[in-house]
């Protein structure tokens, strides 16, 4: 269960009573979540790998520093960052990443996705937290290099999602930059309607937000998953399941 659940005990009649009452909102999310104000775009980035719109400077770096799976690794086999702009209609992140090897083994891409190199991105439209496994409570796009994004659906298998994402990344000098542009669903978003409508966006408003990198560089599963955020207990590996570890993304007219 969630941290944050304060339980009181006292004595009623001689018998011991035991009391669960949730702390406010902070019942929602794990403690030590970080929060990433993102400055508003006039206009939309192109998606194209090349970050050299202005707005990409008025946004400030966030990295991905949390090993969650796999042993110690090197600057030079995987480092990455990112940052967050977004427009009514969209949020956009841009990636940094440095990694020394870029494969793709399972070139379905409904097949073991989360263990060819794969960057994550989840997104909880509400910030509510809470179970996402097979639910849209929470999106959990698993960007391959082929630019699909793939999530499990409400019928618990793996979906295509590529027309909610965006993606375009390029290799330039020793980094990967990644370019995404994303569209949000709330949570009754229905996977056999074709007439789902992305929520609009306006200042204010909190989202979840969560990046991830699984870098493989040649073996069969994964050798490292590294994250945005802590994961303070339990399995590291769940943010596909738990909402609750996702930091909050703040949407502000400025920085
Ligand atoms: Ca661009
Ligand atoms: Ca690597
Ligand atoms: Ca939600
Ligand atoms: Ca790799």
């Amino acid at each position: 269960m969630i941290s944050k659940i304060f339980v009181l005990s006292w004595i009623v009649s001689g018998a011991l009573s035991t009391v669960a009452v949730p702390a406010a909102a902070a019942t929602t999310h794990y403690d030590g979540r970080t929060e990433y104000r993102a400055p508003k775009a006039d206009a939309a980035p192109v998606i194209d790998g090349v970050a050299d719109e202005a707005v990409w400077q008025e946004a400030k770096w966030q990295d991905l520093k949390h090993r969650w799976l796999g042993p110690e690794f090197s600057a030079d086999d995987f480092e990455g960052r990112y940052k967050v702009v977004w427009t009514e209609n969209k949020i956009y992140i841009l990636g940094e990443f440095v990694d020394d090897v870029l494969i793709d083994t399972y070139r379905d891409p409904l097949v073991q996705y989360w263990d060819d190199d794969c960057l994550e991105i989840f997104i909880d439209e509400d910030f509510s937290g809470g179970d996402h496994q097979y639910n849209h409570n929470a999106f959990a796009y698993h960007m391959s290099l082929d630019n699909q994004a793939i999530d499990i659906g409400t019928d618990k298998s793996p979906r295509n999602y590529s027309h909610h994402v965006e993606s375009h990344w390029k290799q330039q000098g020793n980094n990967i930059i990644w370019e995404l542009a994303i569209d949000i669903y709330t949570d009754s978003y229905d996977d056999e309607s074709e007439t789902n409508v992305p929520s609009s966006l306006a200042a204010g408003k909190v989202m979840g937000l969560m990046v991830a990198y699984c870098d493989n560089d040649g073996s069969e599963l994964r050798e490292n998953f590294i994250g945005s955020e802590s994961v303070p207990y339990g399995p590291k590996d769940r943010g596909w399941i738990d909402a609750g570890l996702f930091g909050s993304l703040v949407l502000v007219d400025s920085r």
